[in-house]
């Protein structure tokens, strides 16, 4: 029988070997951390997991496309921008996962999405494997054709490592409904083929309905299940919510639903608080019809509210904190102002945005915390229903996906939940969501042997 220090050793060798393998990669080491260090329960109750290389397979990329990306502007310029496409687990089904178009991407940021996508994917239960790809390339201030250019020899590289059964992206920060149609079109040109190689589509010609509210909607959900764990509801409740993109939008428009109210949203240039609650179809309008800032929003909004250039919206209190932006944007300083204000639950809508140090924090506070492999689940699980709905050469009712939505939050609310008191953390939702993910991988892994 192997003892919990034991297996706590091989686990603290293994991430050393990952560390030393993996240089430069900050945040895909900051992911892989977050999940070992909750493995030890699981693994001294299941040797079997750390024998043949489990670990070491999982952490490390089947495969990992790196590609140039040269384009036009309109003055007839040459970019040259860089392409990934990190095909990371394909166990339980084809790679899935987002693109990501923002400067800051790097093959370390694509390793951490790619890794977080693996457990994510898991949790909701259906057929789909990890995987994540995206661009340095920077789509704000650029025109409908320079992006569609853009998104065109982005696809002309991509083409040949996707496919319906083996590898379907979808949209993630700075990748919506636009560069979708761009990446598909091209697509289906070049390979004269009409599958369902990306979801997030537009409606008229295979999207499902809701996937564009899936990530927010879920994530609301999620808090809410938290809360009813423990007895409470989100009625009349006020949120800080941070972004203004896909995510943050459609997590303000759930809140407002269940009757609470979001009074900030935020971009890169600081955030807005309005204290009569954020006015959807402003936002709405200044984000998707035109493409704008914040601080638009806070000019044409009147008294209520203002723009706080530079600032974080934590310091605003609240009793939910819904970070919907990008990682590591709630750190421990953060994380104390918000339990100064008696903050009551915490759910990630981004991607890893809350630092490691104020996730303990959090979790000795005693706050309901949902990690974002579970709380953020929706939208991956909504592309998984849009993939059967193509397949089946069918569209569902909103009603229908959304159901199958608020079963499959629950569901994965539940599994955290029970998984975390089954290893002895009860409460504690990155234990449950880190193990339970785990456990649907690994075994499929050891059933199919060393690949
Ligand atoms: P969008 O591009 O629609 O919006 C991103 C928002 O976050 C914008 O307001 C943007 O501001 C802000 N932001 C992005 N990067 C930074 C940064 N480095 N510093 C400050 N603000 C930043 O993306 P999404 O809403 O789709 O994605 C938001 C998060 O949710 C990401 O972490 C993504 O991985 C995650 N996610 C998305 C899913 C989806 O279905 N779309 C599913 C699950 C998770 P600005 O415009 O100024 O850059
Ligand atoms: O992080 C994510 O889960 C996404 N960006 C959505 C992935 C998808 O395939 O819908």
């Amino acid at each position: 029988m192997t003892t919990r220090s034991e297996t706590k050793t091989t686990l603290a060798q293994l991430l050393t070997e990952i560390e030393d393998r993996n240089p430069a990669q900050p945040e895909f080491l900051q992911a892989v951390h977050e999940v070992l260090e909750t493995l030890a329960p699981v693994i001294a109750a299941r040797p079997e997991y750390a024998e043949p290389g489990l670990i070491e397979r999982l952490c490390e990329p089947e495969r990992q496309v790196m590609f140039r990306v040269p384009w036009q502007d309109d003055r007839g310029r040459v970019h040259v921008n860089r392409g990934f496409r990190v095909e990371f687990n394909s166990a339980l089904g084809p790679y899935k996962g987002g693109l990501r178009f923002h400067p800051s991407v790097n093959l370390g940021v694509i390793k951490f999405l790619g890794f977080e996508q693996i457990f994510k994917n898991a949790l909701t239960g259906l057929g789909i494997g990890g995987g994540k790809g995206g661009s340095d390339f920077q789509p704000h201030g650029r025109s409908d054709a320079e992006v569609m250019r853009f998104c065109q020899s982005f696809m002309t590289e991509l083409y040949r490592h996707i496919g319906e059964h083996t590898d379907v992206p979808a949209g993630d920060i700075g990748v919506g409904g636009r560069e979708i149609g761009y990446l598909f079109g091209q697509y289906r040109r070049i390979t004269n083929r009409w599958e369902s190689v990306l979801t997030g589509k537009g409606q008229g010609w295979g999207g499902s309905l809701i996937r564009p509210e899936a990530t927010g909607y879920g994530n609301v959900l999620f808090a809410a299940a938290m809360l009813r764990q423990r007895g409470e509801d989100l009625e009349g409740r006020t949120a800080v919510v941070s972004g203004s993109g896909n995510v943050a939008i459609y997590t303000i428009e759930k809140l407002a639903a269940l009757g609470a109210n979001a009074v900030t949203c935020s971009d890169s240039s600081g955030y807005v608080v309005d204290e009569k609650g954020i006015d959807l179809d402003l936002l709405k309008q200044i984000k998707e019809v035109e493409r704008g800032r914040v601080d638009t929003y806070a000019e044409r909004r009147g008294a209520s509210a203002r723009f706080v250039p530079g600032g974080r919206v934590w310091e605003v209190p609240a009793d939910i904190a819904l970070p919907s932006a990008t990682q590591n944007e709630l750190n421990s300083d953060d994380a104390a102002t918000l339990i100064g204000n008696g903050v009551k639950v915490v759910s990630e809508g981004a991607n890893m945005p809350t630092t490691p140090d104020a996730v303990d924090l959090f979790q000795q506070a005693g706050i309901a915390f949902g990690p974002g492999k579970a709380a953020n689940a929706g939208g991956v699980a909504v592309s998984a229903l849009e993939m059967a709905q193509n397949h089946a050469r069918t569209s569902w009712t909103a009603d229908r996906v959304e159901e199958e939505l608020t079963h499959i939050m629950n569901d994965i609310h539940t599994t955290c939940h029970e998984t975390a008191e089954r290893y002895g953390a009860p409460g504690d939702y990155v234990t449950g969501a880190n193990i339970a993910g785990f456990e649907r991988v690994a075994d499929a892994m050891l059933a199919q042997g060393v690949i």
